[in-house]
């Protein structure tokens, strides 16, 4: 068997990784993840036939999130762990078949070139780009769920698209639609987890956020899952420990509920993809709570894994039972154990927390600043880090724009340029942190209200997106503005190999969504519309 994946923008540019991933993706682990979506679909197929016929099924609702978390690039690399969930999978797809009575197809075209073969090559990018748009909502609707929220027509929608990727009988614009309404469903699961991120932990705001390590022994923790960052926080306390974010952790700076937390010292690092260097010199324990992990090297005793996040042979930390808390006295030990920073860097901060409610609270001061045109442009440059050299675009960009505008930023690629100092414009920081991938909730919040308070839409805003992707997660987002009109973003820094060129006129023509160039014409092209 070979492999066939190109979910990610790592992948070989318009092609796929056929042998390994440029992830490190084992053709094994690959076929693993192939035949758990398959059962996924099997499992959305049954439970959308239930579902017509009155009856939910809450096993099938809520697995399916987890299932798929765990086919997210970067998250899950552990073949023994895979196979029991493509076993559970299996298991909750045969129990609903016995339970409705139906048959599920679709077996014999699980691997993308034989749904090409099958549904021809429009169909079948649809097809995916409408699977990593749920992959990357299911990641989002995964995380409200540990918060305690759920929300039935996410549900709902997952067994429809699902059940139809698994029957293979959606037309060309069916999938559109599908794909339309994805990106719609992915704005509830954002909200849903931005309520239940708000809600427990409280609205962000501005925060200093120190950047330099600080004497004493120390704890990295990184991914985007809150709730095991307040739990080890809770459990560090009074034990001499430093607890650090790293790259999408950074956010959970500026919530009041875990800044309240005296050892949580600061951020260390920049993006996943600096992780073999940075997580070698950081002198602690670390914890992956999600995306994005890569093969440890050399630190293999001192990271730990939780949740949907795992790689063959590394500790991973055990779930919360109902009601209780996860035990991170491993990774707790494990710190004690290393040696510690054992001097305090020189201090160097940067700004987070501004999500909806911060920046809305000083709304008016935003709008008289654009009436007075002190304020030209707005440029939202959010998105995923990455590898590839083509990536320092969005260092240039930042660094280019000019000091009339203000830039928002969110997800992991800020990292490019979070450090550089902007600058104010009348007391407004230049670069607004706006949190996580999944705070886009909270950009197109501040959109909105934006473009309320001026009498127009989100396009007639003196806005740019110039979005970053990498992951599944980024594909969902895209869905969302797509879902919401958004026109004319920029999308870089390579387009999606999984889009068929007949798939991308259709978006050229419908959104004048384009790739992005250099930061001269791009600048250049934005403020004269
Ligand atoms: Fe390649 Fe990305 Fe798939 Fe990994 S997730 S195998 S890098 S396309
Ligand atoms: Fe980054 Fe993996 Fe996408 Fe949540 S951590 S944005 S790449």
């Amino acid at each position: 068997m070979t492999m066939f994946c190109y979910q990610c923008e790592q992948t070989i540019p318009g092609q796929a990784c056929t042998t390994r991933g440029v992830c490190g993706k084992q053709e094994t682990t690959a076929n693993l993840q192939d035949q758990i979506v398959q059962a996924v679909k099997e499992i959305g197929f049954y439970n959308h036939q239930l579902r017509q016929s009155g009856r939910k099924d809450a096993e099938a609702d809520q697995k399916t999130l987890d299932f798929l978390f765990a086919t997210v690039t970067n998250v899950n690399f552990d073949d023994a762990r895979l196979a029991g969930i493509l076993d559970a999978a299996r298991k909750i797809a045969e129990r609903l078949k016995r339970e409705t009575g139906t048959m599920c197809p679709g077996k014999e075209w699980i691997t993308i070139p034989l749904r090409r073969e099958n549904f021809g090559e429009d169909a079948a990018s649809l097809q995916e780009l409408l699977m990593y748009g749920i992959k990357g909502t299911a990641a989002y609707a995964h995380h409200a769920f540990l918060l305690g929220r759920e929300m039935d027509e996410i549900y709902g929608f997952f067994a429809k698209a699902l059940g139809s990727l698994a029957a293979g009988n959606s037309s060309i614009d069916e999938l559109i639609a599908l794909c339309m309404e994805c990106g719609g469903v992915n704005l509830k699961a954002m909200e849903l987890l931005d309520n239940a991120h708000t809600e427990h932990f409280g609205h962000p705001v501005p925060t200093p956020v120190c950047v330099t390590p600080k004497k004493g022994k120390a704890i990295l923790v990184t991914g985007h899952d809150l709730l095991d960052l307040e739990e080890l926080l809770k459990q560090t306390e009074g034990k001499g420990i430093h607890v650090y974010t790293h790259c999408e952790m950074l956010p959970a700076h500026g919530y009041p509920g875990l800044k309240k937390y005296p050892h949580l010292a600061g951020n260390y690092g920049g993006a996943w993809q600096d992780q073999h260097k940075e997580f070698a010199a950081f002198s602690g324990s670390i914890l992956v709570t999600t995306n994005c992990l890569q093969n440890p090297q050399g630190y293999e005793h001192r990271i730990f894994t939780t949740g949907c996040a795992a790689w063959p042979g590394l500790k991973s930390i055990a779930d919360r039972v109902p009601g209780g808390m996860k035990d991170f006295s491993p990774v707790i030990d494990a710190a004690l154990a290393e040696t510690g920073f054992t001097e305090d860097g020189e201090e160097q901060t940067l700004l987070v927390g501004f999500g909806h409610n911060a920046v809305l609270g000083v709304a008016d001061k935003v709008i008289d600043a654009v009436k007075s045109g002190k304020i030209k442009h707005f440029y939202l440059i959010g998105g995923c880090d990455g590898a590839k050299p083509g990536r320092n675009y969005y260092t240039e960009l930042a660094e280019k724009i000019p000091k009339d505008c203000v830039i928002l930023t969110l997800a992991c690629g800020k990292y490019r340029f979070n450090k550089m100092p902007f600058g104010d414009i009348d007391g407004i920081p230049r670069l607004l942190d706006i949190g996580q991938c999944n705070d886009a909730y909270s950009a197109i919040q501040i959109a909105v209200a934006l473009a309320n308070a001026f009498g127009t839409d989100v396009n007639g805003l003196p806005l740019s997106m110039i979005l970053s992707w990498y992951e599944q997660k980024a594909v969902c987002i895209l869905l969302t503005l797509l879902f919401l009109g958004v026109k004319n973003i920029k999308l870089g820094p390579s387009l999606p190999a999984f889009i068929s060129p007949a798939v991308l006129g259709v978006l050229v023509e419908k959104f004048q969504i384009a790739p992005i160039s250099t930061p001269e014409t791009d600048i250049k092209t934005t403020l004269a519309g």
